[in-house]
């Protein structure tokens, strides 16, 4: 029997430790804290899995879904006993901060940043975990309690092949919230198989009775396609350039250029995202532009007159990169960046030798890629001249050139100024009579407003709907934003409530999120909500917004009222009276404020969504007036 020693309190001590700052250990104690707990322990199945050992990973979200099973077929953590603390390896690993150091002869260490926490913190924040080994023809089993073995390590009978089995549930009494969300485990367990070719990841998730097998042969190049597709773009190249090397530093790197107008590199450390980049990806930029420009003058394909900055060249890249790194330092807030230095320069020179002969050995496609960059510096070019074309305008005239459609309102006080932004010329002459002059603008838009997220600023610039709001606004666009200049507080979108309605208030959001992203997030924008219903009763009047309003309305009703149901076929119908009462008039009508919640998700969401499937931005619409609050202004 082994004393209670000096080891024993050290464990103890790092147990209350991780107990009493979670959030130091798992970033917090909200879903993401929730969630790294599980990234945590598949990290370290997929690394067993990533280092040869284990073909298959697989996660079992329990029905209860607050309890997750991980399981892999590698060699299984070790159980023998730790030479010095004369207990189980597994306990060791399970049970000690950042343990590290050599059981049965091999380095255990996991992979880092946020996530090195290992193991032993996920036990410490979990009431339940239960560990299981297969070794060397015995399962063998340990159970714990909030971090506490309950009992050594103990043999529970033969047992074929080998793996490492492990089930946890969060500790309720640390988590704001401990039910797991299955469709951020499956697309976490997605990027994971795209990282980690060849291995098997399986998802079972008992809470939706689904399973999900994730297998992926090649690797960053089949997430590089899937990325291409999602965006709907066309790739420049005819197949993707890709490299794999092992030597000094392990670099996964697939990418392509598209005609998509922006940049997007996924990149990755150790199988974790680092959504704001670092210098790995300042390394793989800076490679990507020296190898071109090399390309460029061995070539003489520099056009002339023009001049091609480093965005030029990497306008429409679309790039997946993943990096194994010993000692990965993470940066930042949410540890989304990777700044150990000397990774920028391993990266360079790793990747521009070889872009650099693979263009001299695909001298077509290493041309398209130079009139790819010439056009962006044309689009470029030509939309700074027109900017600069909107800002004389408004300069020279004193008074700012105001769009002819737009009916301004009298005062000059944007405080009090609201912007109503209306569809079609009838609903916009029904705002015009219905508005207070003083305080209320209409800009009726018709015909055609751009996708902001496929067309580039040029064309946006040159689109007249477009332009008309850029300019009734004032502030400016994009790089010239200026948010004193804008001449009202309020921007009211009033859209009929159909499919055509949605459309354009989800086609001015992705403008307003992409080149007036300042307007949202100063809380600016609103969404107007016209009824669609009237329901007279006697001498009352009900508004209806909405079907599920008017049947609520109507089962509130005494059952001897005989309500008179008008349904509006649009704003255009609606009498000026009438579109005031409901929609205008501040003391009555109701407004949404549109807001961004998660500028991620968000970014992810309208780039998603904004594709060319109309009935996917209907959705898009249709959820974000879920999340946005009630206001009453
Ligand atoms: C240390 C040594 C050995 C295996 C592991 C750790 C191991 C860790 C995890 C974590 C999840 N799954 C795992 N599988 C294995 C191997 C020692 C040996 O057999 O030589």
């Amino acid at each position: 029997m082994s004393s209670y020693g000096a080891a024993d309190i050290q464990v103890l001590e790092g147990i209350d430790a991780v107990r009493k700052r979670p959030g130091m250990y798992i970033g917090g104690t909200g879903v993401d804290g929730l969630h790294h707990l599980l990234w945590e322990i598949v990290d370290n199945a997929a690394d067993e899995a990533m280092n040869g050992h284990a073909s298959s990973v697989s996660v079992t979200l329990h029905k209860s879904g607050d309890t997750i099973t991980v399981d892999d077929n590698g060699r299984g953590i070790p159980v023998g006993l730790h030479p010095k603390l004369k207990k189980s390896a597994l306990e060791v690993i399970l049970t000690t901060l950042h343990a590290g150091g050599k059981f049965d002869g091999t380095n255990y260490s996991s992979s880092g940043g946020l996530h090195g926490v290992g193991s032993s913190a996920v036990n410490a924040l979990s009431s339940k975990l239960e560990a299981r080994v297969r070794r060397e023809g015995q399962e063998w089993v340990q159970h714990y309690r909030r971090g506490r073995p309950k009992a050594p390590v103990a043999p529970v009978g033969p047992a074929r092949g080998t793996g490492t089995r492990i089930t946890f549930t969060p500790d309720a009494t640390l988590f704001e919230e401990t039910t797991f969300d299955a469709e951020r485990i499956r697309s976490r367990l997605e990027v994971k198989s795209f990282l980690h070719k060849g291995v098997r990841f399986i998802f079972r998730d008992q809470v939706n009775k689904v399973s999900h097998e994730l297998k992926h042969d090649g690797g960053v190049v089949d997430f590089l396609g899937a990325l291409v597709t999602k965006h709907e773009a066309r790739s420049v190249l005819e197949a993707p350039f890709s490299l794999e090397k092992q030597n000094g530093i392990q670099i996964d790197l697939a990418l392509t250029w598209t005609d998509a107008p922006r940049e997007r590199v996924r990149s990755f450390v150790n199988g974790i995202p680092t959504r704001d980049g670092g210098t790995h990806e300042q390394g793989l930029r800076d490679s990507l532009i020296k190898a071109l420009r090399s390309f460029i003058e061995t070539h003489a394909l520099a056009p002339r007159g023009l001049t091609l900055t480093a965005e030029d060249l990497r306008e429409g890249l679309i790039a997946v990169i993943s990096l194994r790194v010993a000692e990965p330092q993470f940066q930042g807030q949410t540890k989304d960046r990777l700044n150990n230095p000397d990774v920028r320069g391993a990266v360079d020179s790793s990747v521009r030798p070889v872009l650099e002969q693979w263009l001299h050995d695909h001298r077509t496609q290493g041309e398209a890629l130079v009139e790819r960059a010439v056009q962006a510096a044309r689009a470029r070019i030509a939309s700074r001249q027109a900017a600069k074309k909107v800002r004389r305008k408004s300069a020279t005239s004193g008074r700012l050139n105001l769009p002819g459609k737009l009916a301004d309102c009298s005062s000059r006080n944007p405080d009090e100024c609201e912007l109503f932004i209306v569809e079609g010329d009838s609903a916009g002459g029904s705002a015009k009579q219905a508005r207070d002059r003083r305080t209320q603008a209409i800009l009726p838009l018709r015909g055609k407003v751009l996708n902001a997220e496929q067309a580039t600023l040029k064309r946006i610039l040159g689109n007249e709907q477009l332009s008309n709001v850029v300019t009734a606004l004032g502030c400016g666009l994009g790089g010239d934003f200026r948010e004193d200049r804008l001449r009202y507080s309020r921007i009211i979108l009033l859209m009929d409530a159909d499919s055509d309605g949605s459309h354009i208030a989800t086609l001015l959001l992705t403008f307003f999120y992409r080149y007036l992203r300042r307007l949202i997030e100063g809380g600016y924008v609103y969404l107007a909500l016209p009824p669609l219903y009237r329901i007279n009763v006697g001498k009352q009047t009900h508004w209806a917004l909405d079907d599920a309003d008017k049947d609520r309305i109507l089962a509130s009703l005494p059952s001897r009222a005989k309500p008179e149901l008008t349904r509006f076929k649009g704003l255009g119908e609606m009498n000026p009276k009438t579109l005031f009462a409901t929609t205008l008039d501040p003391a009555q009508r109701r407004l949404l404020q549109v807001t961004l919640d998660d500028p991620l998700q968000t970014d992810q969401t309208v780039s998603n969504l904004m594709g060319k499937d109309p009935s996917q931005r209907y959705r898009f619409i249709m959820e974000r007036a879920d999340e946005v609050g009630d206001l009453d202004v």
